[in-house]
């Protein structure tokens, strides 16, 4: 072979070569950290079995979750709720003008969920009674006893809702 064609030769694998580990540099990231964040980015939380929307997504926390109830004068929004037992749901009036009173069937004296009457449990100090015990902007409750609790505003007693908790 004529040593001027070396050169040439040369010149051409040095940048093929070069190439190579320019692209290789430049590959995308996958090393398990990132494909990890990448999986926990996907996971969809939308097959919750809840008609309801937590309003805490964050992914490490999946012990408990708060569920928002709107209160309207079309009712309570959604009717029927499905939690599991140490889920609390928020109430919340967004009514135009109507007071809210959440409290555990039967009208009037809310024995169902704390087996207790409303003038003993009331005012429900242990929050454990499922009892507003006064009407208010909002209510929070956390249900640990499973079930299906009915409930109504009290002070509109025709508007009813129901709370599913599951194990
Ligand atoms: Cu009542």
């Amino acid at each position: 072979m004529d040593t001027k064609n070396i050169y040439p030769i040369a010149g051409i694998l040095i940048l093929i070569i070069g190439g190579l580990i320019y692209f290789w540099l430049n590959m995308p990231d996958k090393t398990a950290e990132n494909v990890v964040g990448t999986i926990a980015e996907k996971i969809d939380y939308s097959d919750n079995t809840s008609t309801g929307t937590p309003s805490n997504t964050a992914a490490s926390d999946t012990s408990s979750e708060v569920y928002e109830v709107s209160y309207s004068d079309t009712g309570f929004s959604p009717k029927t709720i499905t939690i599991k037992a140490g889920d609390t749901i928020k109430f919340t009036n967004n009514s135009s003008g109507t007071k809210m009173w959440v409290a555990s069937d039967p009208h009037p004296a809310h024995t169902d969920y704390s087996e207790t009457p409303r003038d003993t449990h009331c005012p429900d100090t242990a929050e454990n009674a499922f009892d507003q015990c006064s009407d208010g902007k909002a209510y929070s409750f956390t249900f640990d006893k499973i079930g299906t609790w009915e409930y109504h505003n009290h002070l509109l007693a025709a508007d009813r809702g129901e709370v599913i908790v599951t194990q």
